[in-house]
């Protein structure tokens, strides 16, 4: 079967063609972080912004160490599929946006010439929590970080925030030009996070004033809310979309048909007309960033961990047991909806149903163990902060807790309840199994873990409530597997 690129692209059926001919786009951001998820996201509304209204906003993207996106891509001339499932069937389409490629290991200084091109307007970024280096309790740079501080000394940059920085610094002594950069990770205010990490760096650097001057007044740093649901890519996906297309793609993209974006209008230099591909462009979104990591990714966490550690594969058929469905709507509405103030017109009750019907989409292989990974840079702004909220607030929030002692039910235990092997994949997994590996008691493990600065911060090792709390949920996933503990948890809160 012949593959999918320009010279193949008038054989692609009619529905599944591109809105917009590539031919001739110029480029206008670099984005750092070439998963799947950026090209299910940003790069479907960049590319239906451009379609509608128009514009230079083609993305050369940049793989921060992998080079298998862009060896799957490169060969396609950048474009690849998006294959939609939902309730109704799956729908491919070719998307275009994509119209330069690099993989920044094999050439950092490509990367730094990039984004201090004029022609560049936007940088935007999804490289995971754990690939902006810093602390997550406080939003810090780890500024002992090996690879930070060998960057700081003058190598070529390795790191995400190396490359940034050096790409800005580049920019402010060649044009000077204005520039956006938009951090579109899971992170609290994520934009104002990035630009703390990113002058934590510049602070370092024997001659950074003069670019923190720059800065202030030529780069924003806009915070972004991004929801999609992205599975990993499967090999039965590729075939699904060479029956569909009648050509191979090697880079197809997987996702649910819902997608949003909620953006802060700071782009000094221009940007696409993303509204035209319906997203909001607001001034101020915490609040919506607030909802969809306490609701959508707190809850999706609990089903990661106790899907996980009852042996479930994934997050649909870990809903369809509806102990677990009611924990994880419960953690929603009776925990983090009351944590804080909702975005004008957002029904919470409304939104958390259609969280729990987007999660239960049976099509949707989005697997548990991806949900589980990192747990120690995703808890803070997915659970940590509805805990203390509800703490300050003298209430103990039940469901949250239950998926804190998941998280370290899957940290402590060697096998899930079925007996496999649990794999720990977190940038600090070698630290915390040896913190409980030989612990046998849960009130010790959940002291050791919650005295784990960088995660709980000060504050919550204290908290004796909380601690006990956690303590009875480990014991009782400990002793009755995860399945059979949250049964049991969900009947007795009913009565
Ligand atoms: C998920 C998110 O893998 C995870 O941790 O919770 O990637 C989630 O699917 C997205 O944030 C949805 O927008």
């Amino acid at each position: 079967m012949k593959r999918l690129s320009l010279s193949t692209l008038s054989e692609v059926p009619h529905t599944s063609r591109p809105r917009i001919d590539p031919r001739g786009i110029g480029v206008g951001i670099v984005h750092l972080g070439l998963g799947a998820f950026h090209r299910a996201h940003q790069a479907d509304f960049t590319e239906e912004a451009m379609a509608r209204a128009g514009g230079d906003w083609g993305i050369c993207g940049v793989s921060p160490r992998s080079p298998r996106v862009v060896d799957a891509v490169g060969p396609q001339d950048g474009l690849y599929s998006l294959l939609v499932r939902g309730p109704d069937g799956s729908r491919a389409r070719v998307l275009t946006p994509l119209r330069g490629w690099l993989v920044a290991p094999n050439d950092p200084d490509a990367v730094v010439a990039r984004i201090s091109d004029p022609t560049i307007r936007i940088v935007t970024l999804t490289v995971s929590e754990k690939g902006y280096r810093h602390d997550p309790a406080t939003g810090r740079l780890r500024r002992d970080d090996p690879e930070v501080v060998a960057d700081v000394a003058g190598r070529p940059p390795r790191t995400v925030v190396g490359l940034l920085v050096r790409g800005l610094q580049r920019r402010m002594t060649t044009s000077g030009a204005p520039i956006a950069v938009l951090c579109c990770d899971n992170l609290p205010h994520n934009g104002a996070t990035l630009a703390t990490v990113v002058d934590d760096f510049v602070e370092m650097l024997p001659d950074g004033d003069e670019l923190r001057e720059w800065m202030k007044s030529s780069v924003s740093f806009p915070s972004c809310m991004v929801d999609r649901i992205v599975p990993a890519t499967t090999a039965r996906d590729r075939d699904e979309v060479a029956a569909l297309l009648g050509l191979r793609d090697e880079a197809v993209v997987v996702a649910e048909p819902f997608r949003q974006w909620v953006i802060e209008d700071e782009f000094p230099a221009g940007r696409p007309a993303w509204e035209h591909a319906g997203a909001l462009l607001v001034s101020d979104v915490r609040s919506y960033e607030l909802a969809k990591l306490r609701m959508l990714n707190g809850a999706h966490s609990l089903l990661g961990y106790l899907g996980a550690l009852a042996g479930i594969d994934t997050i649909a058929e870990t809903m369809s047991r509806d102990h677990f469905a009611v924990a994880a709507g419960n953690l929603m509405t009776q925990d983090a909806a009351k944590s804080f103030e909702p975005p004008p017109s957002l029904d919470l009750a409304a939104y958390a149903e259609d969280l729990l019907e987007r999660f239960a989409s049976p099509g949707l292989h989005y697997r548990t163990l991806q949900v589980a990974s990192d747990g120690s840079q995703k808890l803070p702004q997915r659970l940590l902060g509805t805990i203390r909220d509800r703490r300050a607030a003298g209430a103990l929030p039940r469901w949250a807790v239950l998926a804190v002692a998941g998280w370290m039910r899957w940290v402590w235990t060697p096998v899930t309840d079925v007996g496999t092997p649990r794999v720990l994949d977190d940038p600090m997994a070698s630290r915390l199994e040896a913190l409980v590996s030989a612990v046998d008691d849960a009130a010790d493990v959940v002291a050791r873990l919650l005295g784990v600065r960088e995660i709980f911060g000060d504050d919550l090792v204290g908290d004796a409530l909380l601690r006990a709390a956690l303590r009875d949920d480990l014991a009782r996933l400990a002793a009755d597997g995860a399945d059979a503990a949250v049964r049991a948890i969900v009947a007795e809160m009913a009565r």
